[in-house]
């Protein structure tokens, strides 16, 4: 039986998100607006089935997938680059892979405590947000 990550879930802290957006090219008017952002994830757990809907006062991301089935994704609205995403479960963790143009892309979810934490990766940097249940 798998973790269930569904819920509200409000940004607390966001290490070196400056240096993952960077490595994704995000210029520098658009890192300074969005470093100042405090997102809010709304996750939905159906068995396989998962959707993520990251919601700030600047710009929304929503994301839909089944555990096991890649998809094409295009980032609108982040770096606006389309890549080919699998989301799988490392045991009681859920990584996914955005192969694509940027090396070593993708990011990975799990549970401590009450908390909801995010691994976000590209090339070289790793950004790493905490959330909290709203
Ligand atoms: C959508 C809120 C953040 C908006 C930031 C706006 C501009 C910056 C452009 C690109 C930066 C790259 C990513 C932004 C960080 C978070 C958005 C979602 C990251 C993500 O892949 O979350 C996954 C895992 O929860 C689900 O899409």
């Amino acid at each position: 039986m798998p973790v269930d990550f569904s819920g509200t879930w409000n940004l607390v802290s966001n290490d070196n998100f400056e240096g993952y957006m960077t490595a994704l090219g995000i210029d520098f008017a658009t890192r300074k607006i969005a470093k100042m952002l405090k997102p809010q994830k709304v996750i939905k757990q159906d068995g396989d089935l998962f959707s993520i809907h990251t919601t700030s006062t600047f710009r929304d991301y929503m994301l839909q997938f089944k555990i096991g089935e890649e998809f094409e994704e295009d980032n609108k609205g982040l770096d606006n680059r389309k890549c080919k995403s699998l989301v799988t479960w490392d045991n009681d963790k859920l990584i996914c892979v955005q192969a694509g143009e940027k090396k070593n892309r993708g990011w990975t979810h799990w549970l401590e405590g009450d908390d909801l934490h995010l691994e976000l990766r590209c090339e070289n940097q790793v950004c790493k947000q905490v959330f909290k249940k709203a």
